[in-house]
């Protein structure tokens, strides 16, 4: 067990070697390979997805190395640069846990100590895309219609200061406007977050932001830079720290930041690269003509029951997913919300919807993954709009019932007072937390108030669901009957029963 001890040897280039022989790392040569991206955002997911697919490249053309930067925190800098920028990716599920090594990423900056070096990898012409997972409140922009938020006091520093810019907008158009000054092309924005038309999303904030600027400038962002969509799609849960223990036990070495994940990864990425990109489709990516039809099937059906999930099995006294899945009640109300929302989706051509959610649920399911319902619960002002809204939209439209969806928007409602069922805290994250408890605490415990006093946020709910008494009715009720019994039984009683 020496390789778990604080002072073991660490997970580096000159290290890779001895690992032992079940865990796989990179066949090719790390000195040759050079930057082709820049990534804002490096976190758990991307080093699941993303950095995984360019390690697969990287044995063909390794002209495709990761330079990753985190916007604020220098956690993950300070874990992966001794390492060289190695981590293990351990992939579990109920068969067990595969280890591997990926070496994809050369370099982490935190772009609030290191603007100047950022940025000149930004600018460098060998950089042909900038890609981004930012998490959704990462775009400065308003969650209900998907405009930049102008007001947003970071962005209005950007402005007042645009060389130096802290936010990814502000990073973004900066660096196009040097490499524009330099006569060399624009990279193209390639955003992996979970927001819906993600691309048109990121498109619609640079050019304003470029445009506000100046209006050259933006003239020539909304001319040039192409921000093709995408859909991406694993589940992986923040790392503990038993998995460091576990992965060092395995390794040998340690592995300050090693990220664990599911067996279950896709992504979907439309093909509209004027500066050329990495031959994913040999990697297991699809590339497509229009990805809007995958992600809305991917958001409404994965992350809104996750929320949805995360919101009431919280409420529930769940700690994990995959605990609250074991009960009947939550599985069956998943599945039912996931009919709920079925009408609502232009399916992609060619799938299996019903086998889709069929592995939904069995991935939602996996015991070996930690996920907290908690973490999922984060943000979810932000998150809200896109996985159960727009659903929500679409079936009042049809005239349709709505009731899991209503109940997943109570279940939030409810979370976001800040007390549990046993009258203890909880810890709201989201950037609207304090507005959000304000709104709840003059509220007080009862649905009649609560639920209308939340519906008029109107950059999460909009004018429209707010005007609709449809949907205050259903929220209310369903808010209500959480109060009354709790949300094991509410759950259970939407849930339709097992066919
Ligand atoms: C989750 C997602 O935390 C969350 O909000 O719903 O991160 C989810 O695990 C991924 O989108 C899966 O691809």
């Amino acid at each position: 067990m020496s390789g778990t001890k604080a002072n073991a040897p660490r997970l580096c280039n000159a290290t890779l070697a001895a690992l032992p022989a079940d865990i796989a790392h990179p066949a090719y040569d790390r000195s040759t390979v050079t930057a082709g991206i820049v990534h804002l955002g490096i976190g758990a997911f991307h080093r699941a997805h993303q950095a995984v697919y360019v390690d697969d490249v990287l044995a063909d053309d390794p002209s495709w190395g990761i330079v990753a930067a985190s916007l604020r925190s220098a956690d993950t800098r300070d874990a992966l640069s001794p390492q060289g920028g190695l981590y293990t990716l351990s992939v579990r599920s109920g068969a067990g846990e595969a280890l591997r090594v990926i070496g994809s990423v050369m370099d982490v900056l935190v772009a609030s100590e290191a603007r100047e070096p950022l940025l000149e990898a930004m600018a460098n012409p060998r950089v042909r895309i900038v890609s981004l997972t930012i998490t959704e409140k990462g775009y400065c922009h308003d969650p209900a219609t998907g405009a930049l938020n102008e007001s947003h006091p970071d962005i209005r520093d950007d402005l007042q200061t645009p060389d130096a810019p802290k936010t990814a907008p502000g990073l973004i158009v900066e660096a196009l406007a040097r490499r524009r000054a330099a006569g060399a092309p624009p990279f193209t924005v390639l955003t992996c977050d979970n927001l819906p038309a993600n691309g048109a999303v990121v498109k619609r904030i640079l050019d304003r932001f470029a445009a506000l600027r100046d209006a050259d400038l933006g003239a020539y962002v909304a001319g040039e830079l192409a921000c093709p969509s995408t859909m991406v799609d694993r589940i992986t849960p923040a790392t503990t720290d038993a998995d460091l223990v576990s992965i060092a036990a395995r390794l040998g070495v340690r592995d300050a930041w090693p990220v664990v994940t599911e067996p279950f990864s896709q992504w979907v990425i439309e093909d509209r690269f004027p500066a050329g990109r990495p031959p994913l489709e040999n990697v297991g990516a699809e590339l497509v003509a229009d990805v809007a039809p995958y992600e809305e099937m991917k958001l409404r059906l994965l992350n809104g029951a996750h929320s949805s999930l995360a919101y009431l099995g919280y409420l529930a006294g769940y700690v994990f997913v995959d605990e609250a899945m074991a009960g009947p009640a939550f599985d069956r109300f998943a599945a039912t919300l996931m009919e709920e929302v079925t009408p609502t989706l232009n399916v992609p051509a060619g799938t299996d919807l019903a086998a889709y959610k069929r592995s939904l649920l069995e991935r939602f399911r996996n015991p070996a993954l930690k996920h907290r319902t908690w973490q999922i619960c984060m943000d979810g002002s932000q998150k809200l709009p896109q996985r159960l809204l727009g659903p929500i939209r679409d079936r009042l439209a049809q005239g349709a019932p709505i009731d899991c969806l209503a109940l997943g928007v109570a279940g939030w409602m409810r979370y976001v007072t800040g007390i549990d069922e046993k009258g203890e805290p909880i810890d709201v994250r989201d950037p609207l937390a304090e507005l959000l408890r304000d709104i709840a605490d003059r509220a007080g415990p009862s649905a009649e108030r609560l639920a209308p006093a939340l519906i008029a946020v109107e950059e999460i709910f909009g004018a429209d669901l707010a005007a609709d008494p449809r949907f205050q009715e259903a929220v209310t009720q369903a808010l209500a009957g959480l109060y009354e019994t709790g949300a094991k039984r509410a759950v259970a009683e939407v849930a339709s029963p097992r066919n």
